[in-house]
């Protein structure tokens, strides 16, 4: 499938390919790609080339709309909680470098491994959301391949703002069906599909068989999304961001999404770290910093993982 925009790279040493999106690769050949527009994740691939990022055979690849995959960053609203667009506008907006932090430090192979992105409130933003902002993007890659998303949020303004967040991870997966999360045993959950009614999430891992929308609510700084057909675990870690949203849109909804193809809802789940049932409030001056880390490890050697502590 051509990626359009987010094809591959006609320029190596200036780690941008035809269409401006930043190439990230790590010491270990893994690769990151990372589109201006939205600031978003486009594709991660392990050592072995394997994409390990779903994006939809149907992903409209042309801004404004944010690409149906890889990480949209939702900001400063996540889905319908609030007056704006569903998801906020951070993700349908082209971000820039950020100069200030070139953070163009390239490793001995000469690719880079990580890039910094900014972004601040158009004239026309602050009509619909009269906050003045700076939201800083790290996206690196680690030594052995993990991807590492810091997000900080800083209030300019002069008076104090709230706003909802979540790095809205499309992950590929071989089966919907052969798939358990863990790590959300017995937390409540707020259900999208129900009015965001509470409930309390039953003692096993989750497994998938319908559409499923729900925030869990103070959930662990660890979680593990284990593919059984792919024997891969991805290890989740997060800071900053006490929620997790698992959705899955199934075979009804799929098919009334456009941009996502009627039988894609069996690749993929999406896994995002979110602050997404109370509001984060920055009075002037102040800063908020959210993290997420991803691997993605062999499932035999997952628990080594799941036993280590959040990111540090
Ligand atoms: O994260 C879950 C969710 O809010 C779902 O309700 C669903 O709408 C999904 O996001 C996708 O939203 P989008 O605006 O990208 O179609």
């Amino acid at each position: 499938m051509s990626m359009g925009r987010y094809a591959a790279s006609t320029d190596p040493e200036a780690g941008r390919d035809g269409d401006g999106a930043v190439l990230l690769r790590s010491p270990s050949g893994a690769t990151a790609r990372v589109s201006l527009h939205g600031g978003q994740v486009v594709s991660w691939k392990n050592d072995r080339g394997d994409e390990l990022l779903f994006t939809s055979s149907k992903a409209i690849m042309k801004p404004p709309k944010a690409m149906r995959g890889g990480i949209p960053i939702c900001f400063p609203q996540f889905g319908n909680c609030g007056t704006l667009e569903r998801h906020g506008f951070a993700r349908n907006r082209m971000w820039a470098l950020d100069e200030e932090h070139p953070g163009l430090s390239r490793s001995d192979s000469g690719s880079r491994s990580l890039v910094d992105l900014i972004l601040k409130p158009s004239e026309e933003d602050q009509k619909s959301w009269p906050h003045s902002f700076e939201f800083r993007l790290r996206i690196s890659l680690t030594k052995d391949g993990d991807l590492s998303l810091v997000s900080r949020i800083r209030n300019v303004n002069g008076k104090p703002f709230s706003f909802s967040f979540a790095y809205h991870t499309y992950l590929s997966v071989s089966d919907i069906s052969e798939v358990r999360i863990e790590g959300l045993e017995t937390l409540d959950y707020l259900d999208n599909l129900s009015q965001r009614e509470r409930h309390t999430e039953q003692g096993d891992a989750i497994t998938f068989e319908s559409e499923v929308d729900r925030v869990y609510v103070s959930s662990p700084n660890v979680i593990a999304v284990l593919d059984h057909e792919k024997k891969r675990t991805f290890v989740i870690r997060k800071d900053g961001l006490p929620d997790t949203v698992v959705w899955n849109p199934w075979e009804k909804k799929a098919k009334t999404m456009a941009d996502f193809g009627d039988e894609e809802y069996k690749q993929t789940l999406c896994v995002d770290a979110a602050a997404a049932e109370r509001p984060i409030t920055l009075r002037p001056g102040e800063e908020w910093t959210g993290r997420l880390e991803l691997s993605a490890v062999p499932s035999t050697n997952c628990s080594d993982h799941l036993d280590q502590p959040g990111i540090m």
